[in-house]
């Protein structure tokens, strides 16, 4: 909150510079004409507005959950950071003035889906918790700019209904921490920014050629040793095991799901340096900090490989409460492919003994897949294939469209472009029911923007690649493919510009979008 207040002045030049004017008033929107990012699936509009004031009180019913009080909390923080009142919370369940929070549980809606209707007097938002807090996502958007100091008054919120849910349950971000590590604060804001467009897994690439970013008490050169250095020969870093429950239980409170990934049997010269048992000479090699891929891999003939992985996952699943462990399996081409089937088979019934589901990258369809393992299709077409023909979900993450470190075109700095440009539109105008023949809807758990870091090492540097096209990703996992016109939601992100920029994002202004246009004076 205090980075808010200290980025101002930067963030009026900022908005100068793309002649931004900030809002001196909030434009009297029908509640159907809001910018609501993902789309919600129904909104009816009722002509009249709720104001927001000071006295007015977020109210729960004194029966209710942890979970929704935290949620409560959670919207009275955030609207203490956009209108600079501290609005209490209470139980006093049935009054006016009011922004009432309820559980719910509705066969109707989904777990995410959640009803949130505004009336002239009060508010009420009801849903599971995790419903509440995607609803509550949805208010704050519905909110003028999101800095006190920003946004003026009186703060009017339109009334009416909305009535949502996501069309697919998965909807995910990755950060490859390995290349470049990012400390605890820097995933905490990350957590917050996805959790803006409803984003509800985060990916946490946390092994690679070049760092071992969390700590194994069994095996502590991984960290100390193999988490010591990054891409260009940095000081690295890693996260304790407490470290790593704290970004858990951040995650959770926003309904987001951690999914560690330990990337093997490639991937892996981290490791292999920090351990020379692991590789098949015996000989360990030096720590890596280029960028070449494909060249390193455990040696899988051998058993003490095998109480490596066991000891790993043993212990990650220990502090791991989501249900699924990425294994990577991406890019072995120092695995011969039956080496490759043999460990990925041994691999996915260690990470069921410990009662989690395998996720793995495409290649892992050519092993035989566990009850309950998910793809992740970024590459091979065929891949994706394979994995339903063996009945396993897959999550779409094409390189094409979803890899947000591709650069959004010829003039960009960061990133790189071996499998695209990615420009905001691009996207955004895809879906992942129809990338791939004879693969629909029913055989897609959902999305996911991977965010990987060769050339990115700071936030600044993050938020630019993943900011704004991965508003448009998680458009696309949450709202029916019907809903998604790319000339309509192109000047709903144009309304997020001031929002995006009071919170101190730095975002990649697209010529693409009409930026602010939306957010002007009537
Ligand atoms: C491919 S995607 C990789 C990563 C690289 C990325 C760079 C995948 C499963 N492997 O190791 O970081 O390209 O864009």
């Amino acid at each position: 909150m205090k980075k808010v207040y200290c980025i101002i002045p930067v963030l009026l030049l900022f908005l100068l510079l793309k002649g931004i004017q900030p809002v001196s008033a909030q434009p009297r929107t029908a509640l159907t004409q809001t910018s609501i990012i993902p789309h919600p699936v129904s909104v009816q509009a009722t002509d009249r507005f709720f104001q927001l004031q000071p006295e007015i009180k977020i109210c729960i019913a004194d029966t209710v959950t942890k979970a929704m009080k935290r949620n409560a909390e959670y919207l009275a923080d955030q609207l203490e950071i956009a209108t600079g009142w501290e609005l209490p919370v209470q139980a006093t369940p049935k009054a006016t003035g009011i922004i009432s929070l309820s559980e719910s549980i509705r066969d109707d809606l989904p777990d995410e889906g959640y009803v949130l209707h505004i009336a002239q007097d009060t508010i009420s938002l009801s849903g599971r918790p995790e419903g509440v807090f995607r609803g509550v996502q949805t208010l704050l958007q519905l909110l003028p700019v999101y800095s006190d100091t920003l946004s003026t008054q009186p703060f009017l919120i339109p009334t009416g209904t909305i009535r949502d849910y996501p069309v697919y349950p998965y909807r995910g971000a990755m950060l490859d921490v390995s290349r470049h590590f990012f400390g605890v604060e820097e995933v905490k804001r990350f957590i917050d920014l996805i959790a803006i467009y409803k984003i509800n897994f985060l990916h946490l690439h946390l092994s690679d050629d070049q760092g071992w970013r969390l700590e194994i008490d069994s095996w502590p050169g991984l960290t100390t040793h193999g988490g010591s250095t990054a891409v260009g020969g940095g000081a690295g870093g890693f996260y304790t095991q407490d470290e790593f429950e704290e970004i858990v239980w951040y995650a959770q409170e926003r309904y987001i799901t951690i999914i560690p990934e330990i990337d093997m049997p490639g991937h892996t010269n981290a490791a292999l340096a920090s351990y020379p048992e692991l590789n098949c000479d015996g000989k360990a090699p030096e720590l890596y900090t280029g960028t070449r891929v494909g060249f390193s891999s455990l040696c899988t003939s051998k058993e003490v490989t095998y109480q490596f992985v066991d000891d790993v996952i043993r212990e990650l699943a220990a502090i791991t409460p989501g249900p699924y462990i990425h294994i990577g399996g991406d890019e072995s081409h120092e695995t011969s492919i039956e080496d490759y089937i043999r460990f990925m088979n041994r691999v996915q019934g260690i990470v069921r003994k410990y009662d989690k589901k395998v996720i793995g990258w495409d290649e892992i369809a050519h092993a035989k897949l566990a009850d309950g393992s998910v793809v992740q299709h970024w590459a091979e077409a065929k891949n994706a294939t394979k994995a339903v023909e063996q009945g396993a979900k897959l999550i779409m993450s094409p390189a094409t469209k979803t890899y947000l470190d591709m650069q959004y075109d010829s003039t960009t700095v960061l990133g790189q472009n071996w499998a695209s440009y990615i420009e905001v539109d691009d996207a955004y105008k895809w879906d992942p029911a129809l990338m791939i023949a004879g693969i629909d809807q029913e055989h897609v758990l959902g999305v996911e923007a991977p965010l990987w870091t060769e050339t990115i090492s700071t936030m600044d540097e993050i938020e630019y690649m993943l900011f704004p096209r991965l508003a448009g990703i998680a458009e696309i996992g949450w709202t029916p493919a019907e809903n998604r016109k790319w000339d309509e939601y192109k000047t709903r992100l144009g309304d997020h510009a001031l929002r995006l920029a009071a919170m101190g994002v730095n975002f990649y202004a697209s010529e693409k979008v009409p930026w602010g246009q939306a957010t002007q004076e009537e």
